[in-house]
This record gives C-alpha cells, structure tokens and sequence, in this order.
C-alpha cells in the first residue's frame, strides 16, 4: 500500500483548526449551497434529488467532523482502552436522520432547506440504508456502537464493507425474488476512504521453519496470493456529547505487484480477472441466516477483516514500537459471534511470528484480549471449518489452533485423567463427521468472558450447548441481556410518542431509558391514556401513507394491528401464526362464526428467507398466497386482511413498529436466543403475545404478566416432549381446528384448487414440525382469544400498553453497553 507522509508542518498545524459551521440558518445555508455548488457541482436550480441529498450529508457531516478528528487524536495521544468490536455485519440503517439527530441539526436544516426551497421529508428519502447485516446480530451491533459514543466509550467497529449489502426482496406471483442491494450505486456520503492506511493480507501458500539470527527455530508464512485491505471510516456520533467513534469497514482490493507481473507477461484479461478474483472478497454480504455457509470465500470474507482489524489496531492505531506486552490495557476485542474467531490464531501469529513473543507470553496476552458473544442455540448454527480447507487457505493458522489444542486438551487430561469422552467432545477440532475445527470451541477457550444474550440463552448457554466448558470455567460465563438504542427506535422512529413522554417527564430518557418508570403513574390517567391513543392512530396514519408511497397498497388500520416482523425461520414460527389466520378464516367461511363476532384484524408480516433456504421461501409463498385469498374475500373486508410488504429492513422497521398494537413473539421456547424486535415493540407500546424464550422472558418479568400474553410449551417441557417422541400428527388427529385449517391448505384453498402447491409446507408440519408448531397451536389459539378480549376494552388495553413502555427502560443498549463494560471490557469513559 502506498503509504503517504503523514506530519504536518507545524506552521499549517496552527492554521488547521477544524471549525463547525456556525449552527444557525443562515450557517447552515451557506454551507449547504457551497457543498452543492463546488462539492457535488451543480446549481440549486439544476440539482437533482440526488444532488440535493449528497450535499445535505456532506454538510451535516462537516458539524461533527471537529469532534470526530479530536476522538482519533486522542485516541493516539492518550493511553485509554479501547473496545474493537468485531463483526462480521453492521445493520445500520439510515444515516442522515441519526447525524441530524445526535448533531441537534434538525430544526435548522428543517428550516435552512425551506429557505432553498426543498423539504427534508423528500431529501431524506433518497438515501439507500446500507444493510450490512441479515438481522438481530447485525443490527445489535448498529445499536452497540450508537450506544458506546453515547456513553463517551472509546470504541472502533470493525467490518466489512460490502459492496452488495442484504438482498431487495421482491414477490414474483407471491415468491421471493432477490435482487441485488446496489446501496453505493448513487454515492456514498457517509464514508471516507482511507487508501493510505490500507493493510495487505495473505492466503494459501505454505509455513517453513528456520534458525533466526538469535539461534532459535522460528516458523514463517510463505503465502500464495493476497489482497489489500482498504478502510472506509464511517462516523458513529454519539447524542450530543460531542463524542464521535469510528467504525471502520474494509475493502478488498488487488494488489499492486499481484495484477503487475500479470501485466508484464502481457495477459491483460488475466490481470482484470485476477483483480475481480480479489475484489470478490468483500462483494456480497452471505445472506443466510442461522445457519452458517461453509464456503471458502465465507472464510476469506472472515479472516480478511480481522487481519486488517488488527494489524491496523496494533501497528497503525497504536505506534509501531508499542509494547505489545501491554496491549491489553489499550484494547479489549469483543468477538461478535463465531465469525471473528480466526483473529485468535491471527493474533497470535502477529505476537510469535512477527513481534517475536514467547507463545506462552503471546497467549497470556491473546486471552485478555478477546472475548465471545455466542447468539445461537441452534446446534447446526455453531460453525466448523473443514480442516483441510482451513488448513489450505490458513496454513500457519491452522498449525497454531493445533497448538493451542493440544495444550488445553492436555490441560484437561491433567483435570480430568481417563476421561477421554470429555476431551473429545471439548476438542477444538473435531473428527466427526468430517475433521472440522469448531469455532466456539476455540473462542471459548481463548476468551477471558463467554455471554450468551439473555438470562435464558446464557443458562442454556452454559447448560446444553458448552456445558463441558461451563463446569471447568465457571466464572468465564456470563450474561448480557440485549438491548436496542433508544435514540433510533424511539427518539427517531416515533417522533409523535417521544413528543408525548418528552412533554411528561421532560427529555432526559433518550440517554437514561430507565427514567420511563416514570410515566408509570400517567398510566392510570384518562386523558393521558386517550393522547396515548391518539399517538398510536397518528402512527398508523404515517404507516399507511408510507406503503401507500412505497407500494401502492392500501393498509386497513381501523382494526387491530398485528404484527409479525423477523427473518423467515422455521423456529420463529410464522406458520404457527399462518394457522392462526387461517382458522380465523375457517371459522367465518364454514360459518361457524358470524364475521360481526371477529375482533378485527389486520396482520402484517415482514421477513426475507435466506436465498437456499427452502422451506422458508415455501412458507413466504403461502403466506402470500393466504394474504390474496383472505384479502380478495368480500365477506372479510373490514374484518381480516393480511399484508406482506416486501424488503422488510430497518427503514420500514422504524415506520412500522411505532404503528403496531399487538407485538408476535413466538418461537419455540429453547431456540431464540434473545430476540430484540420484541423489545423495540414494547417500546413503542405494543403488547406482545409471545412463548417463553429469549428476551420474552425478561420483558414479561418486567412489564407484569398482566401486560403480556404468555403461552406455549416451557424450554424443559419442549425438551421432555422432544425426548418422549414428538408425533405432530397426534395433535392434527385430536384437535379439529387445527385439522381443518391444515387439510384448507392441503387442499388447495389458496392455491386456485391446487393440492400440490403446498403439498410440502402441510407434509412437514404434519410429518416433522421440528419447532413443534402443532403442539403449541392449541395454546395460541387461546391466548389469542385473550388478546381479543383485553384489546374489546380500549382503555384497559392503552393502560398495558403504556405500562410496557414504562417498564421497558431496561432494554436501552445503553444498560447493554454498562453490563458488558462491567462484567466484560472495564473500560473507562473519556471526558
Ligand atoms: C440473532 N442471531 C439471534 N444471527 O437469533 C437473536 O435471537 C438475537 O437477538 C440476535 O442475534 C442478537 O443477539 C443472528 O441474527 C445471524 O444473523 C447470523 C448471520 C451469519 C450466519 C449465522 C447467523
């Protein structure tokens, strides 16, 4: 990489200072026409939408580039510790909104774009969100890094840059078509690239072993190929505290001498080719879901960034001459998932082979450096790379995970002599059924903490998924319940209810949730619970023209809104809530209830399905196919409709949770390890019908189980049933409704008469039904009934409802961030 001076005169120093725009209209204009004039070129009369968007980023971008280049400064100057979190995806959303928010720019640039004669509400819906994340993981991280600046914690994200973010979703006769994410193709005005600080990363090849001068036998790297690393900075500003952290993504890029030597051998189209090769790297975000691809380029994508991760921590971020020794006073690596986890091995290759540490100093220090957040119970989620394919890509990674296991294996045959049935089972590589290394072995091992994401997934963390590793250590194990940012999803998405609670209990809640407690009071009073009402029909009303604008649809919002809003998974469970609908449906059409006895309804679902995973694309089909006939059905308008918007992300997320009654929570109990769409409903005063799983557990707890519509199987009795034998088909024989809803899709009732069609969906319920849907249905059913019955009594409900509000201060990232800086990174805030 070409490396450009980096000192400056100090006579230029003096002249640098960095100043903010005067934060006033008339400063605010200024600034805005000069970045459209000589930034983006244009003159306000002939500027496009688009002009007008970029120029508006820029502009805002410059009130927080003062406090940001302070941050990285002082980040150089000053020994703090600092936390790199490390993942694989970031779910961000959009960007402007957040920047005007954290900056308190809204008014002015409100005001400052009337006087040139444009509208914020048009300009900000030109941005493209960046949807670097497939869901819960990714867009946890989002709410970490939102919360750490607010919390003045010194932090830098670290990630990938895709060059394609999640798939567009789009229906194709009610089936999922994806099309790909082009969020860069109009610009890109939140990022700065920073060629000079690029990093160079190899693959392949092969290691050897030499004398060093100082006569000891040291092993080297000799690489195949690499690539380059190039770091886009993002700003991640905190609210208004005038901290500004990083994030920083990577960029793959051929290198110079790689495409080079092709050229002079005179192949042209084998240089391009072999710079695509490269760049391929940080292309496409992988789109699955739970479970993991085990594709090569997958294990690229990860060992890519975390090499520039942490050569640009150790070797840019701090001096090249830093006492490595020290480093974990400087830094503190939180592992989002098992994805990171080969920046163990990288670490450790940086210490011995590079830096020239003893192993056992290298790995005293690696193990206060890292630690794991595991987000899965899934068995088929955890990952495992095939040893040889680790093995070809990573050759010296691979020999130094060897290493590490063959000394905490020997360590557990000292504490556990004879009990090789243990050692295997907690081996980092695994022989069975292929010789694979197990990634959350080797990050449990090499972590100081393990935390599952709630108080139930940490225990069934420690008790069923690394029970062997739970009973040696303890103390390594620890739980932090997730959490969502209340800037975004409450102080932004719901402007209108953050008014109401601002004007109660004054604003200190969008940095202290947990003062919510006290609108509890406000609970009891009538004419605050009416305004609340008021708030939620206001919500509704910016839901429907939203899909109005977005899909020509017109949203039913008189009844009950009912929504179901997560990535498509066979252990969330939406065909749980289809068989719901669907014998809503039965009921009125056999006429065995009259559709005036229905509380009405409109449901919504929103959910992408990973591109291979096809049951879930078949159950997105029917639920299209359910939402035609129900919704075409004259003798169920005003009672029933079912809507599917298509490319659910964080942008509709936040028009849509804010207008939702009624929140769906529904995975078998054992198998969502936290969940945080539930606590971003709760928040926004929607009442959750939900089992008890996750974070569901915590939230009932918290909001009273008065507040909250509980049913559904526990995680021991699902795991008894599960044990005894599960035969769905018993709970089809002995329940009619249940059989008549299944035998109405058998049978063809929404597919025009054709019995094929989801001839697969009713066969796997019926015939597997892993998540037990069948067995949980019965329960539903009736809580549903319950729900029905509370939401007939409006006061009462909008009682509930502001009470899950009040309750729910606990669910701020920002009490997720003191939790991990407590019990994890004991890291300090800067002044
Ligand atoms: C999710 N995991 C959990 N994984 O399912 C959810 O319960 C939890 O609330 C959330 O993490 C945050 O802790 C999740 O989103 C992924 O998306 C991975 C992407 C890469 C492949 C494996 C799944």
């Amino acid at each position: 990489p070409v490396k450009g001076p980096r000192s400056v005169p100090t006579h230029e120093r003096a002249l640098e200072a960095v100043r903010a725009p005067a934060a006033d209209v008339d400063g605010f204009v200024r600034e805005f026409l000069r970045e459209l004039n000589f930034g983006q070129g244009v003159s306000l009369a002939r500027a496009t939408v688009n002009d007008q968007y970029l120029a508006l980023a820029r502009t805002v971008r410059h009130y927080l580039m003062a406090r940001w280049l302070e941050a990285i400064a002082h980040q150089r100057r000053e020994p703090v510790k600092a936390v790199g979190y490390l993942s694989a995806e970031y779910l961000l959303g959009r960007q402007l909104d957040n920047a005007l928010l954290a900056a308190d720019l809204e008014g002015v640039v409100t005001d400052g774009l009337a006087q040139c004669g444009l509208s914020l509400d048009t300009l900000r819906e030109q941005e493209e969100e960046p949807g670097l994340g497939n869901g819960g993981l990714g867009r946890l991280a989002a709410c970490f890094i939102d919360s750490l600046a607010t919390l003045s914690v010194p932090c830098i994200g670290y990630g990938i840059r895709y060059e394609y973010g999640i798939f567009r979703q789009t229906f194709v006769d009610g089936r999922q078509v994806e099309q790909p994410d082009t969020w860069l193709a109009l610009g890109s005005p939140w990022e700065f690239p920073h060629p000079e600080s690029s990093q160079p990363v190899n693959f392949a090849g092969h290691t050897e072993t030499f004398v060093d001068d100082d006569g000891s036998e040291r092993t080297r790297w000799v690489p195949e190929w690499g690539v380059i690393g190039v770091p886009y900075n993002y700003m991640v500003p905190g609210y208004r505290n005038g901290r500004v952290n990083t994030l920083r993504l990577w960029s793959a890029q051929a290198t110079k001498a790689f495409d080079l030597s092709i050229f002079n051998g005179g192949d042209y189209v084998d240089a391009v080719r072999a710079q695509t090769f490269a760049e391929n790297i940080s292309k496409v975000l992988y789109p699955e879901d739970s479970t993991p691809q085990g594709k090569e380029l997958r294990l690229q994508q990860q060992y890519f960034f975390v090499a520039c991760s942490l050569a640009d921590f150790m070797f840019e971020v701090l001096d090249k001459d830093f006492d490595l020794t020290r480093l974990p006073e400087r830094i503190v690596f939180q592992l989002n998932d098992t994805h990171p986890v080969i920046a163990v091995p990288e670490m450790m290759r940086l210490l011995v082979d590079v830096k020239k540490l003893p192993w056992d100093q290298a790995w005293e220090i690696t193990r206060q450096c890292f630690n794991y957040t595991c987000h899965t119970l899934l068995p088929e989620a955890l990952e495992v790379w095939p040893v040889d394919l680790l093995r070809r890509l990573l050759p010296r990674h691979y020999e130094i995970i060897d290493r590490i296991n063959a000394e905490f294996l020997a360590d557990v045959r000292a504490r556990f002599p004879g009990d090789e049935m243990m050692v295997r089972r907690m081996s980092i590589i695994s022989d069975y059924p292929e010789r694979g290394v197990r990634m959350a072995h080797l990050a449990t091992v090499a972590s100081g903490r393990v935390n599952g994401v709630a108080e139930l997934h940490s225990q069934l963390l420690r008790d069923k998924v690394l029970p062997d590793f739970s009973r040696i250590w303890p103390e390594k194990f620890t739980n932090v319940t997730n959490g969502v940012t209340p800037r975004r999803f409450l102080r932004h998405a719901n402007p209108s209810l953050s008014g109401l609670i601002t004007e109660a209990i004054g604003d200190g809640w969008v940095t202290d949730l947990d003062k919510l407690q006290e609108l509890e009071p406000l609970a009891g009073d009538a004419s605050f619970r009416a305004r609340f009402r008021e708030v939620k029909r206001a919500n509704k009303s910016r839901l429907v023209n939203l899909l109005r604008e977005r899909d020509g649809y017109e949203l039913p919002v008189e009844p009950m809104l009912d929504v179901m809003v997560k990535r498509l998974h066979e252990y969330k469970r939406q065909s749980l809530k289809l068989l719901h609908i669907v014998t809503l449906y039965d009921r009125i059409a056999s006429g065995r209830v009259a559709a005036s006895q229905i509380q009405p309804r409109t449901f919504v679902f929103g959910a992408k399905a990973a591109p291979g995973y096809w049951m879930a694309k078949e159950t997105i089909h029917l639920i299209n196919a359910v939402a035609s006939t129900v919704n075409s059905d004259p003798a169920l308008e005003g009672v029933l409709h079912v809507a599917f918007p298509a490319n659910y992300n964080v942008t509709l997320a936040e028009t849509l949770i804010p207008a939702a009654d009624l929140s769906e929570q529904i995975s078998l109990a054992g198998k969502e390890a936290s969940g945080t769409g539930n606590m971003k409903f709760a928040l926004n005063g929607a009442l959750t019908i939900g089992t008890d799983d996750g974070a569901n557990v915590e939230i009932r707890r918290l909001v009273g189980e008065d507040n909250f519509f509980l049913f559904g199987l526990l995680e021991p009795e699902v795991a008894d049933l599960s044990a005894q034998g599960y035969v769905p088909s018993s709970f089809y024989e002995s329940d009619d409704e249940l059989k008549r809803a299944l035998d109405l899709i058998a049978a063809g009732a929404f597919s025009g008469g054709n019995p094929d069609t989801f001839a697969p969906v009713v066969s796997n319920l019926l015939h597997e039904d892993r998540f037990m849907a069948l067995a949980d249905y019965r329960a539903y059913l009736d809580a549903q009934a319950r729900v029905d019955a509370a939401y007939a009594d409006q006061d009462a409900w909008s009682r509930s409802a502001i009470l899950n509000v009040a309750r729910c201060g606990f669910f701020s990232s920002d009490r997720s961030m003191r939790d991990y800086i407590d019990r994890i990174w004991h890291t300090d805030p800067v002044s």
